[in-house]
């Protein structure tokens, strides 16, 4: 299970597991295990190579809960798992049955968040996931994002957790509301090769789309991934059933990955030799970089 992790492309942790999903939230309520093993299937016959499961704070039941999910996710798909709950005592649950080398999602890097998850992280031999979130809420730039980071680094440090299991996310925002703070998780990519090159990385790429209408969401998720994956991101959190993220992820899509560059690089690309898609993908790079204004309507202009 764990050489599944490879390292050769960008790792992609299946996203549609989660409590926001009107047909996940049902299912649990009703103890109902079809749709959710239906959905752990499909995402791995998509070609997932983890699955978040997603519960958020989970207040009432959380253990309980987080412990059947795990179970009946890993009788049907042979893949690990992110545990993402804010809920400890859930974390702790799921981690106990969990099969292989689990990923919890996620550390801030909160005095009293890292007291009580890194001895679990520690116990079971899990992963982590470090999220750039401190005592002041979410940071404002890549060098407050780099902080929180090497805070987090430093006290994964006094457990005995190697580099190699920390998962540093900088916590993508989405472009309509933070449309500067999307610079500051591309340079945080960056930076993080020179703060801990040993460590892993991964992110929310559907967040920067949150609130954006549906139908332009996924060119919007496409085109942060690609600028991303540039600065060596590892890993992203992502819908599973997106199949040209998929493919850019398993680097087959060369040309698009091209003309992104030259887009973030300030070239003017003459619009005429191109086709409609690609005008749309480097006017979202104009978005995402911050030369243009947010509005729905960016693709028009
Ligand atoms: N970092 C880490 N964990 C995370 C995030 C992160 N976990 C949660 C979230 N961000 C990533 N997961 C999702 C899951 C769903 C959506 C976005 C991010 C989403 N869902 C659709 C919606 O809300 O419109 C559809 C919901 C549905 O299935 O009905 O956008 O940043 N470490």
């Amino acid at each position: 299970m764990e050489t599944l992790i490879s390292g050769e492309y960008m790792i992609l942790i299946g996203e549609n597991i989660n409590i926001m999903s009107k047909r996940i939230k049902e299912a649990i309520g009703q103890k109902d295990p079809e749709p959710i093993r239906r959905l752990a299937i499909a995402q791995a016959e998509a070609g997932i190579d983890m699955l978040d499961i997603n519960l958020g704070p989970v207040r009432k039941d959380g253990a309980e809960i987080m412990e059947w999910v795990v179970k009946i996710v890993q009788e049907v798909v042979e893949l690990p798992l992110s545990l993402d709950t804010t809920n400890i005592e859930a974390m702790e649950a799921g981690l106990k049955v969990h099969k292989g080398k689990a990923l919890i999602n996620s550390i801030s890097a909160r005095p009293e968040r890292m007291s009580a998850l890194m001895p679990l992280a520690k116990r079971y031999n899990a992963g982590f996931i470090g999220l750039t979130l401190g005592v002041e809420g979410i940071p404002r730039d890549a060098n407050e994002r780099g902080l929180l980071a090497a805070q987090i680094l430093a006290e994964a440090l006094t457990y005995d957790i190697p580099e190699e299991d920390i998962w540093l996310d900088p916590v993508v925002l989405p472009v309509n509301s933070q449309q500067l703070q999307i610079q500051g998780c591309t340079e945080f990519a960056m930076m993080l090769k020179d703060i801990a090159p040993n460590s892993k990385s991964t992110c929310g790429i559907s967040n920067v789309s949150s609130g954006v209408p549906p139908h332009l969401r996924g060119i919007l998720n496409r085109t942060y991934l690609i600028m991303l994956k540039r600065y060596g991101m590892y890993s992203a959190i992502a819908d599973a059933f997106d199949e040209e993220l998929k493919a850019i992820a398993r680097d087959k899509r060369p040309e698009l990955e091209n003309l992104i560059y030259r887009a973030m690089d300030g070239e003017e690309i003459a619009y005429d030799s191109l086709s409609k898609e690609e005008r749309d993908y480097i006017k979202t790079v104009h978005v995402l970089m911050g030369r243009t204004l947010y509005s729905d309507s960016w693709l028009e202009i």
